[in-house]
């Protein structure tokens, strides 16, 4: 650490929990620099004044002459790249990155870097899990929560992140480990110009990696070949060299079986996926097999993701809030769905992000028998999957719930899975998770 400050000027542009891990990281090694942030009122303005005495902190619209007295700026993830003063700052040849490049740029321990459309919070907790079974002592976080340059406290011998499009696109030099990309579907297209925009943010994520394992169903997740790197893949299908898939009902490598899908708590072929996925990752960062086999027998899941409330008169509620984007729901549908009969209920809606929900018709078609829709795009959302299913709209969740209790019979399933982000009518979603589970415990009440 240096003791004298540095007279060069960084420019943190957010005051979020990244902004704020980053504001600490430049204190702690005696960075000199300042905070701007283009709301007035952003969150940790109070933490901010009392740990940072002294250091510059500009809220409201960004000013772009500030912004380029700095010799490099740290840009938030949820602040375009293509936002007018940061491109301003960029034309002018200052350097913009990121809180995970300032991250990757005095890491020394290996680095293991997901990400995906969805799946990411699972697969990357899964991950965590099987690091500290094989007796790792493993740092997680990133998009899941923790800032990345909080994790350094920790001084870990392995480092797993979550990483979103936001962050990858102000990442460069990560070099991990091990890479994975999950899965790729629309989603922020409200950010991106196009699917390929989003897809090559998302493709940084294998530079400079030593292993990389994708998924083989879907093309979007497939490295550019490279020489010097180790490829591991997962699938639906069976396993071959390299890889993992299914023999049977049970998840495999190569050519022997690992572990009967069965035998893991997550439930849903999708969340069998999911296993696969971390084994995959796993085995590329050369973490025990039994130690993962032990994970996957006794991780039960997340909140709000496929999350089992209730079950009320032979109907089971589920709360699959996180799904915010079709690929999720999708998923979501296909998992719960029965083949031989039509036994879902779907509630979604809400802020559709610029996706189109068309996707969702065949799958809806399949399985679904009623759908209530809520929230700002429910007839844009009405408009696309029109077709077999019964489509009605709610005013709200708790109402959507309760048309949805009428409807409902015995071996029928309840499922939230909106497909949407949660703003247009709930602070986050976890608070629509909260509602879902609360409305649907009053009516057992
Ligand atoms: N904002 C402004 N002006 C600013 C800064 C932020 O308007 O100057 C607004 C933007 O709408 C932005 C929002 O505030 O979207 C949040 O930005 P922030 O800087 O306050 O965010 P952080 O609290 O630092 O959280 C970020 C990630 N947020 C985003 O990418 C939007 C968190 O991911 C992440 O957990 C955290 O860093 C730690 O790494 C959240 C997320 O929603 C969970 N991610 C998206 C997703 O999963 O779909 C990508
Ligand atoms: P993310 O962090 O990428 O949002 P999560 O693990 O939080 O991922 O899961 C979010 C949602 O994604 C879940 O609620 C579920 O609907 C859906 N999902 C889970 N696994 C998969 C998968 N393998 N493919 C597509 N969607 C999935």
């Amino acid at each position: 650490m240096s003791l004298i400050a540095s007279s060069q000027l960084t420019i943190v542009v957010g005051l979020g929990v990244s902004g704020l891990a980053a504001a600490r990281y430049l204190q702690k090694n005696n960075k000199n620099f300042a905070v701007v942030d283009s709301r007035e009122n952003p969150p940790n303005v109070d933490l901010f004044a009392q740990g940072f005495v002294g250091v510059p902190l500009k809220l409201g619209e960004l000013d772009v002459d500030y912004l380029l007295n700095a010799d490099e700026v740290i840009l938030s993830p949820g602040v375009s790249l293509q936002t007018p003063a940061i491109k301003a700052v960029i034309d002018a040849g200052i350097s913009v990155i990121g809180d995970v490049e300032l991250f990757a740029r005095v890491v020394t321990a290996p680095v293991i870097a997901i990400t995906g459309s969805n799946a990411k919070t699972t697969v990357t907790t899964l991950v965590g899990e099987m690091a500290k079974a094989s007796g790792v002592k493993v740092a997680v976080g990133g998009n899941i929560g923790r800032p990345v340059l909080d994790l350094l406290e920790d001084n870990a011998e392995l480092y797993v992140l979550e990483l979103s499009s936001f962050q990858l696109e102000t990442t460069e030099s990560l070099k991990p480990l091990v890479a994975s990309i999950l899965n790729i579907s629309e989603d922020h297209m409200d950010r991106y110009d196009s699917l390929m925009d989003y897809f090559r943010a998302k493709q940084r994520i294998y530079w400079g990696a030593q292993n990389i394992v994708s998924n083989r169903d879907d093309p979007l997740t497939q490295p550019p070949i490279a020489a010097d790197v180790n490829y591991f893949s997962f699938g639906m299908g069976r396993s071959d060299r390299n890889q993992f898939g299914f023999i049977n009902e049970s998840l495999s490598f190569e050519f022997s079986t690992v572990i009967e899908a069965n035998a893991m708590q997550l439930k849903g072929r999708h969340n069998h996926l999911n296993g696969l996925a971390a084994m995959a990752i796993g085995h590329a960062a050369g973490f025990k097999q039994s130690a993962m086999i032990e994970v996957l027998k006794c991780f039960s899941g997340l909140p709000h993701r496929c999350e089992w409330v209730a079950n009320i008169n032979g109907v089971e509620y589920i709360n699959d809030s996180k799904a915010t984007n079709v690929g999720a729901t999708l998923a979501a549908i296909e998992g719960f769905g029965r083949q031989d009969k039509k036994t879902l209920i779907l509630i979604a809606g809400g802020e559709g992000k610029g996706a189109k929900f068309s996707p969702l018709k065949p799958a809806i078609d399949q399985y679904v028998r009623h759908v209530f829709l809520i929230g700002a795009d429910a007839e844009l959302f009405a408009g696309a999957i029109k077709g077999e299913a019964d489509v009605q709209f709610a005013t709200d969740l708790t109402q959507a719930i309760e048309q949805a209790n009428q409807k409902a019979v015995t071996g029928d399933v309840v499922l939230l899975s909106p497909a949407c982000a949660s703003f247009d009518m709930f602070s986050s979603f976890e608070d629509r998770g909260e509602c879902f589970i609360t409305a649907v415990k009053d009516l057992a009440a």
